[in-house]
């Protein structure tokens, strides 16, 4: 077959920037493709909303590639194990209720269902802001701020783009990065104790991972925090090499927000 660089490149921008106008108006946007995020954008893709996810880096994963310490495997307990089993990844129990899977099987799978079901992913975007209207005196995260993560690193001084979203989640991990925009930036006050982000606490797998899934929730109007943000937000402790409350996290925010979105 005869080849035109020109009709690659052509196919190229033609179907991208296809996919980037159906994401100008989201039912949900997603920041960060960690565990958490990936699992949300499957979860919602599955039931038909306009999903998408955006990721700094050129691959979706976050933390979880390298299991613990770079030795790439993972643990999740029974209650979780699910949300692997459902996108294809084997599982063995160790003991009784830890449940080991590969790192990179679970991350690649979790990544592939996540796009095979619908939600548009966008890696190598950063996003820097988000969007904020105030109507009848409440104010409410409508959107979100996004430029090229190669921009980003080079320091350049090019604007960003624009999208809007009905729901933001922000899955930025540890970093809680979004949500710490929108707390410096504006006189708000989130749903926490003090009003503020409260900050992780150091290790304790077992409350946290409990904590992860109850600090899963709406903290601003039109915002919601899942996976390791949650737990920063809230204050709670982090939990290590142990993905099931990520994973769960991820569940509960796709289910609240499909919730929050039927009854209009
Ligand atoms: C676009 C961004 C931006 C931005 C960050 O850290 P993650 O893996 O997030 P979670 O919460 O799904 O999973 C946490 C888990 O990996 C973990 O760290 C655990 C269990 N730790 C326990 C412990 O004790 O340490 O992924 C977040 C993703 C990353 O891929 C970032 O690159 C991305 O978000 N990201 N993407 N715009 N502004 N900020
Ligand atoms: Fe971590």
């Amino acid at each position: 077959m005869a080849l035109d660089e020109v009709i690659i490149t052509e196919a190229i921008a033609s179907e991208y920037f296809r996919k980037f106008k159906e994401s100008l108006s989201l039912d949900v946007a997603i920041v960060g493709g960690g565990p958490s995020g990936m699992t949300a954008a499957r979860k919602l893709a599955q039931a038909g909303c306009n999903v998408a996810l955006f990721e700094r880096k050129l691959s979706l994963g976050g933390g979880m590639w390298g299991g613990g310490m770079t030795w790439n495997m993972i643990v999740v307990q029974t209650e979780s194990k699910h949300l692997l089993e459902e996108v294809g990844v084997p599982l063995k129990e160790y003991k009784p209720g830890y449940w080991v899977a590969d790192a990179v099987t679970a991350t690649t799978a979790l990544a592939s269902a996540a796009c095979l079901a619908g939600a548009k992913v966008f890696n190598c975007m950063s996003v820097e802001d988000v969007v904020l209207r105030e109507s009848n005196g409440v104010k409410r995260v409508t959107g979100l701020v996004i430029n090229s993560s190669p921009v980003e690193i080079a320091g350049l001084h090019v604007d960003p783009v624009t999208i809007a979203s009905t729901h933001v989640i922000e899955a930025t991990g540890h970093a809680v990065e979004v949500l710490k925009k929108l707390v410096r930036k504006n006189s708000v006050r989130l749903t926490t104790a003090s009003g503020g982000i409260e900050g992780e606490q150091s290790l304790w797998a077992e409350v946290a991972e409990a904590h992860t899934v109850d600090n899963t929730r709406e903290v601003f109007p039109g915002i919601w925090v899942a996976g390791m943000a949650a737990n920063a937000t809230f204050g709670s402790y982090r939990m290590g090499p142990i993905f099931g409350g990520m994973l769960l996290s991820g569940e509960k925010v796709a289910a609240e927000i499909l919730v929050r979105l039927r009854a209009g």
